[in-house]
């Protein structure tokens, strides 16, 4: 088998070093009966355009942000909620691995797109970064913010007061610099390594949410695998949990640091206090209602059960 794994960021960045990891993990264990072609973002067009691609079984494998994801699956949308998981990235890794909601109910929505998740994966804390400070809610007011292409991330940023914008990663640095847009969200290693410090003055370590993505398999390729194939593949799955989990929290703290020493390039980093947060989580928390109300039951249904789970996770690891 010759297949194709699509990634939404550039060699160097997170989802491509893990694409290539899981690629050659693949070909070991399968003695070369799978080989994998990686493929950076770009290639095929924007986010929403691999989404399509892995559907229709254009390519095999592919790592998806639910982001991209919320005009088709829209319970996928709840990784958009602020503020739901832990603080704590060890629980998070535990229940994004182990969840029931996750693992089964949400992945039942995408097998309806034909798209199977292979695993959940954290891509690290969500920061944000602007053209001027961002720490109350009042800050965002009239402050042009640019999204991924969900109703729940726009609508979330509409409670801040802010003016969000959907748009790919691809036109956001242009966009910055021009001043079109006044700033993003993203993990620390993404802002370092696309070069947003370098057109926005703030960044704000506000943690309001974790980058949720997808390792995903198209689910006709995957069935049509022989049994040892496919056991492979789950293999390699399973592999590659901690290794993402150490690669994302190495990258993130080696690139906070290149941030704050880049003297070309000076950056006003600014990390907000829990009352802090507590002001955006108030503002955050109503959009759990609205996400039951607008995807309706089965998802709401979902959102009950990883709350739950959430909350056991958080009680066994002593927080
Ligand atoms: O902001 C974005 O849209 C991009 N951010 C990350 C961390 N990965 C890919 C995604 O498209």
């Amino acid at each position: 088998y010759e297949v194709r794994f699509l990634t939404e960021e550039l060699e160097g960045q997170l989802q491509y070093e893990y694409a290539q990891e899981f690629a050659d993990r693949l070909e070991e264990k399968t003695d070369g009966r799978i080989t994998t072609d990686v493929f950076e973002f770009g290639a095929l067009g924007s986010e929403v355009n691999q989404f399509q691609e892995i559907q229709n079984g254009n390519v095999e494998f592919a790592i998806v942000s639910p982001g991209f994801t919320g005009t088709t699956v829209q319970e996928g949308q709840l990784f958009a909620l602020q503020f739901l998981f832990s603080d704590d990235e060890d629980v998070n890794y535990q229940v994004l691995n182990e969840s029931e909601a996750l693992n089964e109910g949400l992945s039942e929505k995408y097998e309806e797109y034909n798209v199977k998740p292979l695993a959940y994966w954290s891509e690290g804390g969500m920061q944000w970064t602007g053209n001027s400070p961002l720490r109350e809610p009042a800050d965002f007011e009239n402050f042009q913010m640019r999204t991924q292409e969900s109703t729940l991330i726009q609508t979330s940023y509409e409670q801040y007061g802010a003016d969000p914008t959907p748009l790919s990663w691809e036109e956001l640095y242009t966009s910055l610099q021009l001043g079109n847009i006044d700033g993003q969200e993203n993990p620390i290693f993404f802002i370092e390594d696309a070069n947003f410090h370098e057109v926005q003055d703030h960044m704000t370590i506000s943690d309001h949410n974790i980058y949720v993505a997808m390792t995903t398999v198209n689910t006709d390729f995957y069935n049509s695998l022989p049994d040892d194939l496919r056991e492979a593949v789950d293999e390699v799955v399973d592999e590659m949990r901690p290794i993402a989990h150490e690669m994302q929290l190495e990258m993130n703290e080696d690139l906070l640091t290149a941030i704050e020493e880049d003297e070309d390039n000076p950056t006003e980093i600014y990390t907000l206090s829990e009352e802090e947060r507590d002001a955006f989580r108030e503002l955050a928390e109503p959009m759990q209602d609205f996400f039951r109300d607008d995807v309706g039951e089965d998802g709401a249904a979902i959102l009950d059960q990883l709350l739950e789970e959430i909350e056991e996770a958080e009680a066994e690891s002593g927080n």
